[in-house]
């Protein structure tokens, strides 16, 4: 009754309206408003010492049902609304959609964020307030262009606070501002995001697409993110937004340590900082060249104090990735930070002589990586296979030397919005199955495993998965205008478009099945291959994949002979919600990067999570999915890591050579070429991408190509076999606890920051 009334008496305020009266995005306003105010309420978490989650990212996504479940009152709301005709899932659709992230690193730094508030932890995120976020996608003749994703609105979950701090670029000084939001537990108290935004931003730089004056660094700040573009050379712009990130962050944390009467000498003992990735690693010369020059410190102490603060998660090896940048850009962007970077260069290069570890290289350029571990007390990769990489290969030379500072933090999801809030269904079949404690302790999703046999169980956890499979069919059906068959597999990659990833291997797979059916060889089930991607605008080859993608959509989808029997489709401007309505509805969750490269995944653990079975190669947590599942409840294939790596050591990888050996890959590759996708796709696209694949394929797509065709035909066929693929399903919903980012909280907890 309490909510229901607050609520009416909102919308009466607000709008003059009953809530009966109100229109969706009326109530979006009047509900985002109420519990605005009840996160308000939440008792702050308070303690010793606090954690600083430094990101150049956040991928929060929608917040509205993430608040309401947190605050535990999402199912009254849904029956207030209900009360009055409205439906919860239409007006959460009101929400606009923030895309402070690329990918995995930045939803990562969002999952953490509810996990650490939920485990009741003080912690608070730092980040940058980017107007237009991630660019929005949209396709236009079979190809990516990018539009500005406008989701600032005049009532946000953005608080605008009193705070700004002056940030100086050399001579030139600019101001910013400083919008918080809350971010509460799950039945706990509240922590925050702090998001820092330009004072003189202005939007109206942007013309055409997302193009703008690069150098006008006063006002376009924070208008965008930065793509994540391996592929280009360093941006001046990038170089900015990393210090105004670190510059704001050092002043807050300061500030916050002062007004509590800490002694900033003792700094360690109150605050921990942990940085993501290598992009706001400006924070350790920043914060030394602030102590030094305001606080009285000596070079000594400084670096002593800030080493002892600042931990450093790396989440690539890709060499392209890890951030160089020339010294003369950092001279010419923030000429402040350089005598700090030198001092700390000096330091190192008078202590050891590798030329590996040096903070300045042969090309005066700066790496970023190299700061992070040397001043700071912590390094930790993101999955098992990872991290040892790092210690084995990679960073072997600094593992030599500080092999105390490696650590693993195999990652996780937030359950609350990979389980709770995207699938309610099976949340609610969970709790009716093996009680509720699964919610505070992801562990006792275990207690499944004593259904394997209870076919009732095994039969409602199918349930659940057609009936997300029938909503998904609809919402695709709508949005990208094709109809699947909910009795089709659901095949589904998502996630950004990279060629180590690749995207490409499973486009080569759909032609064979093509071609198979072509030539009279019909599945026994309709198949329905899903992909959402967004390349990085500069990233030439996966332009060229996503056309791929779109180019064998258009021609499957359209030929009678073949589209009762598959589909293919590639959703438009995959994100945070879209992957909320993909993901429980996924049979197959494909994983299929070129094993070493992708530092963990977390689609993985989602997937997983919501009962789809995963092939995938021993890459990143697949591994660990796979020593937690067993053999039998997983399809692994593929080269493993140590093959990948001694081909590149070696340089004796060749494409061409295995096109020439497969008659199966050579008719697949050549498709790309033929009269059928020329006639639909672009000739320049798909010859470069054809020159691409059998001249250099650099992340190896025809490796594994063989092998992938064969196992995936088998789980396609294992499909059939309903009873043991329900029991797949059950077992990996079962084992998923382990990857709950409550785990890797408590154990960046236990073994990094120590908050108490
Ligand atoms: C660097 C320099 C200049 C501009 C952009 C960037 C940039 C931006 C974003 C570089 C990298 C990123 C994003 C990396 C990322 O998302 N990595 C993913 O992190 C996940 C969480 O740990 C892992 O699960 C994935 O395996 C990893 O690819």
């Amino acid at each position: 009754m309490e909510l229901e009334k607050r609520l009416s008496e909102l919308t009466g305020k607000m709008f003059g309206k009953t809530m009966d009266a109100c229109t969706d995005a009326q109530l979006y306003q009047g509900i985002l408003q109420l519990t605005k105010g009840m996160l308000a309420d939440k008792k702050e978490i308070m303690g010793n010492k606090k954690v600083y989650y430094l990101s150049m990212e956040f991928l929060i996504g929608k917040l509205l049902s993430n608040n309401l479940i947190n605050l535990g009152i999402y199912d009254e709301m849904e029956e207030v609304l209900e009360r009055h005709g409205k439906k919860l899932s239409a007006i959460e659709e009101m929400e606009p959609e923030p895309s402070l992230g690329n990918g995995g690193l930045g939803r990562l730094a969002a999952c953490f964020l509810d996990s650490i508030a939920t485990l009741g932890l003080p912690g608070d995120g730092i980040g940058l307030n980017y107007h237009y976020g991630l660019f929005q996608q949209v396709f236009q003749d079979r190809l990516q262009k990018a539009e500005k994703n406008e989701w600032m609105e005049e009532n946000s979950w953005l608080t605008k606070t009193g705070i700004s701090y002056e940030v100086a670029f050399g001579e030139e000084k600019v101001t910013s501002i400083l919008y918080d939001i809350d971010v509460i537990g799950y039945h706990n108290g509240r922590n925050k995001l702090h998001l820092f935004d330009l004072k003189s931003v202005d939007e109206s730089l942007v013309k055409k697409g997302i193009s703008f004056d690069k150098r006008a660094v006063t006002k376009n700040l924070t208008l965008f993110l930065y793509p994540d573009d391996s592929d280009e050379a360093g941006n001046l712009l990038r170089i900015y937004q990393e210090y105004f990130l670190c510059a704001n962050a050092a002043r807050l944390i300061l500030k916050e340590l002062e007004e509590k009467g800490c002694d900033l000498r003792r700094m360690a003992e109150h605050a921990a900082i942990q940085i993501n990735d290598t992009h706001p690693t400006f924070i350790i010369p920043e914060l030394i060249r602030i102590l030094t020059l305001e606080k009285g410190f000596t070079m000594d102490e400084a670096v002593q104090v800030v080493s002892n603060t600042c931990a450093y998660t790396n989440h690539t090896i890709l060499a392209e990735a890890l951030e160089k940048w020339p010294l003369a850009y950092i001279e010419k962007a923030v000429p402040q930070i350089v005598p700090i970077i030198k001092e700390l260069n000096t330091r190192v290069a008078e202590k050891y002589k590798e030329s590996r570890v040096q903070i300045i290289d042969g090309e005066n350029r700066v790496h970023m990586a190299h700061i992070a571990i040397h001043y700071g007390y912590s390094i930790n990769g993101v999955a098992e296979i990872h991290t040892d990489i790092l210690k084995n290969t990679e960073l072997n030379s600094f593992y030599r030397i500080y092999p105390d500072r490696f650590h693993n933090m195999t990652n996780g999801i937030t359950f609350r919005r990979w389980l709770l809030t995207c699938n309610r269904e099976l949340a609610g079949l969970l709790t009716d199955t093996i009680g509720k404690d699964y919610q505070t302790n992801a562990l006792a999703l275990e207690k499944l495993l004593e259904k394997k046999g209870d076919m009732v169980v095994l039969d409602a956890i199918d349930g659940v998965k057609r009936q997300k499979k029938a909503e998904l069919s609809e919402f695709i059906r709508k949005a990208e205008g094709v109809s699947l068959d909910t009795d089709a597999i659901f095949d589904i990659q998502v996630k950004r478009l990279h060629e180590y990833k690749r995207q490409q291997m499973n486009a080569l797979y759909i032609i064979h099945k093509y071609l198979e059916i072509k030539g009279g060889k019909k599945p026994v089930r309709p198949m329905a291959f899903i992909f959402g991607a967004k390349a990085a605008p500069a990233y030439v080859i996966a332009q060229d994949i996503i056309h791929l993608l779109l180019v064998i959509a258009e021609i499957v989808n359209h030929d009678p002979e073949v589209s009762p029997y598959m589909k293919v489709v590639m959703v438009e401007n995959y994100n945070v919600s879209y992957a909320e309505k993909l993901i429980p509805a996924c049979d197959v969750s494909e994983q299929i990067s070129l094993a070493s490269k992708e530092a963990s995944g977390t689609s993985n653990m989602k997937f997983m999570l919501n009962g789809a079975v995963t092939l995938g190669t021993r890459d990143g947590a697949n591994v660990e999915i796979h020593e937690l599942v067993g053999d039998e409840n997983i399809y692994m294939f593929g080269k493993d890591s140590e093959t990948v790596i001694g081909h590149y050591a070696k340089g004796d990888y060749a494409a061409r050579e295995y096109y020439e050996r497969s008659p199966i890959i050579h008719r697949a590759v050549d498709f790309l070429l033929g009269d059928m996708a020329m006639r639909v796709g672009h000739e320049e696209n798909l010859k470069r991408l054809y020159r691409e694949l059998l001249e250099k394929d650099w992340f190896m797509t025809l490796l594994d190509l063989e092998e992938y065709i064969k196992i995936k035909d088998k789980m396609f066929a294992d499909y059939e076999d309903r009873v043991k693929w329900k029991k797949m399903m059950l077992v990996n919903i079962a084992k998923a606890g382990y990857f709950s980012s409550d785990r890797t909280i408590e154990e960046y907890n236990r073994k990094i920051w120590k908050l108490r």
